[in-house]
């Protein structure tokens, strides 16, 4: 053991030499009163105190007139800084080294930081039983040698809550998180032992706060100079790699690197291959290329995620009141969205199946293909908004754009709620309404199209072929009113045959002259004439849309009928009487000819644009006149 053979080193921590007395932070450059050009520090100059005379005051190392302290071989220098309760302590100090080699470790004890500037002109620091070469920053770049010739900049930030230590090298962080090497609540020295050649210091700095003159630059490119990182967070941000690629640090898995990341730190997954179940417990970005992981994914609740390059995936699985966007192609057999989450999906999506119980909402031209089922609540929380793109369910054969949400039985022959709506613009051309069960319609033939250009206004239309049946089943709670507003294209035909009237509540066909006829108390009842006295009505054309208002009022049992706005029947009883009680279903029947059908609304209020409706919603009839009543 040779103590002596320390070269160059520098410990912080350290009981200062001889024990002087003992103050607080400092910033000397050495250039004025006391420490003018010889001074010595054998006895204690500014809580300076040096091993001998030769350590002293010179003014020879620079090019412009200003002083450093020279510390000439086997010489050692110490500032004992007292400074309690100490939550960060930057050193930052300039040296002009001797290069050289360490051998004894026993001066570890007691210090808090140790190191030296080896041989090949890189910083040495003591850390885990062994000596780390400071020969790249933090982000794995290389980092300019130290010269014997110049001054270095060197900054020490210590963080005594967390007892860690980072290093700047020439404002290069090439050390952080670093553990101290023995306990310290307080700041106690700074020393500089030299052994083997002659180091000059100059501009020691030992404050709160880093020097901003010396640590300017933005290495990680956050907008945030990297020791104001440091002074701020207690680390700064990196990029944390995965796979195979290039970039430091590199994990082998992306659990792995997740488990690395903190806040502000940036995850960047390689192309590849891998198989692991990976939970997402904080928000953050995955940049930026296309990867395939077998294993699942599982993003915690609240976490705001988003991925940049295209993922292919096992389960996806999306904690409550998350936010996740996928702005890739995106692949997953299994896709949950739980409640108050929202996923938003901005490249083409193809999944096997999905519970939705927060929120799919599709950006850009993309395409969401769901092969199978896809449930949503009973609560109807459930909300799909593809008026971007398309959401494709390949099972179901559905084909649909728009903001929509649906029920919690997509995919059966389901019902609708009330207010039901539905103009038909949600769906591609071609779609088969049999398919649109989830949305309560049903249809007895695959003839019963969506068709582009057939609709109202040249709009969307459903458009049944001969002999076929469309329905739209309604599950409502008990209603006293309901209005089902509807606008039809027919064909002009005979009487039905005989049917159950005890099914019904209303019944209605459009006669051979063109006029909507009504069952009314056993008959038909030809609507050609306006209630009002308007006049007659025109016939219902075959080659345009009429809208038909019909108000069912299940507390009297009694119908009305619109025709174009205006009322033509009223006060028809229900051909069931009161055995109906609620509003079931719809239903249009094409006989002997084509029907189409657009703009349907089942509501529970008064549809707009119908003359009188507020009479019939609340008296069942036109009323006139003042009307008092007493009982
Ligand atoms: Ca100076
Ligand atoms: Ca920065
Ligand atoms: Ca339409």
């Amino acid at each position: 053991m040779n103590r002596l053979r320390i070269i160059g080193a520098v410990l912080i921590g350290a009981l200062g030499l001889l024990a002087p007395a003992r103050a607080g932070f400092i910033d000397h450059n050495f250039d004025a009163d006391p420490f003018t050009n010889g001074a010595t520090f054998v006895t204690a100059v500014g809580q300076w105190q040096a091993s001998d005379a030769g350590v002293m005051v010179v003014n020879t190392k620079y090019v412009s007139p200003s002083n450093s302290v020279l510390i000439p071989t086997r010489s050692v220098l110490t500032n004992t800084v007292a400074v309690t309760n100490a939550g960060v302590v930057w050193t930052d100090f300039r040296i002009t080294p001797f290069l050289g080699e360490v051998y004894d470790l026993s001066a570890t004890s007691g210090v808090s930081v140790l190191q030296y500037f080896g041989l090949d002109g890189y910083l040495m620091v003591w850390t885990n039983g062994g000596w780390l070469t400071c020969s790249n920053d933090v982000w794995g770049q290389p980092v300019s040698k130290v010269s014997t010739s110049a001054f270095a900049d060197i900054s020490v930030y210590q963080n005594f809550p967390s007892q860690t230590v980072a290093i700047l090298v020439n404002d290069r962080v090439v050390v952080q998180d670093l553990p101290f090497l023995n306990p310290f609540n307080d700041y106690g020295s700074f020393r500089y032992n030299e052994a083997d050649g002659d180091a000059w210091l100059d501009d020691v700095r030992i404050q709160a706060t880093y020097d901003p003159a010396r640590l300017t630059h933005d290495r990680n490119g956050d907008t945030m100079a990297d020791g104001n990182e440091l002074q701020t967070y207690g680390y700064v941000a990196r990029i944390q790699y995965v796979g195979s690629g290039s970039g430091y640090p590199c994990y082998g898995t992306i659990q792995a690197a997740l488990n690395a990341w903190r806040a502000r730190d940036a995850l960047y997954v390689y192309a590849g291959q891998y198989a692991e179940n990976v939970t997402v417990s904080s928000s953050m970005t995955f940049g930026r290329q296309a990867f395939t992981n077998s294993g699942s994914l599982t993003i915690g609740a609240g976490m705001n995620v988003v991925f940049q390059g295209a993922t292919v995936w096992s389960n996806i699985t999306i904690g409550a009141n998350a936010q996740v966007a996928f702005d890739q192609a995106m692949t997953c057999s299994n896709l949950s969205v739980s409640a108050n989450a929202a996923v938003t999906f901005g490249g083409s999506v193809n999944v096997g199946s999905a519970t939705v119980l927060g929120s799919v909402q599709v950006s850009g031209a993309s395409t969401v293909t769901v092969a199978t089922v896809l449930s949503v609540p009973t609560n109807g929380t459930g909300h799909l908004d593809f008026s971007g793109g398309r959401l494709l369910v390949t099972s179901a054969g559905v084909d649909m754009t728009g903001t929509f949400s649906i029920t919690n039985t997509w995919g059966t022959q389901a019902t609708a709620g009330l207010d039901f709506i539905d103009d038909f613009e949600l769906y591609a051309d071609g779609t088969q309404m049999a398919n649109l069960g989830f949305r309560g319609w049903g249809a007895s033939s695959t003839g019963i199209l969506v068709r582009d250009g057939q609709g109202v206004a040249n709009s969307t239309a459903a458009l049944m072929p001969a002999n076929a049946t469309l329905s739209n089943r309604v599950a409502a709670a008990s209603t006293a009113k309901v209005w089902t507003d509807y606008y039809i294209r027919p064909s002009w035909g005979e009487a039905p045959f005989a049917f159950d009237t005890n099914r019904y509540t209303f019944l209605s066909y459009v006669g051979p002259d063109g006029y909507l006829n009504v069952w009314n108390a056993g008959n038909w009842a030809v609507c050609s004439n306006y209630l009002d006295g308007s006049g007659p009505v025109d016939p219902l054309a075959t080659g345009s849309y009429t809208r038909v208002s019909v108000f069912l009022n299940y507390e009297s049992y009694r119908a009305s009928v619109f025709v174009g706005g205006k009322l033509v029947l009223q006060q028809v009883p229900f051909p069931a009487g009161g055995a109906i009680t609620n509003y079931n279903s719809f239903q249009g029947d094409s006989l002997d000819g084509n029907l189409a059908l657009d703009n349907i609304r089942i509501t529970t209020g008064v549809p707009s644009g119908l003359s009188r409706a507020q009479e019939i919603q609340l008296y069942d009839g036109l009323m006139s006149g003042s009307v008092f009543k007493i009982r």
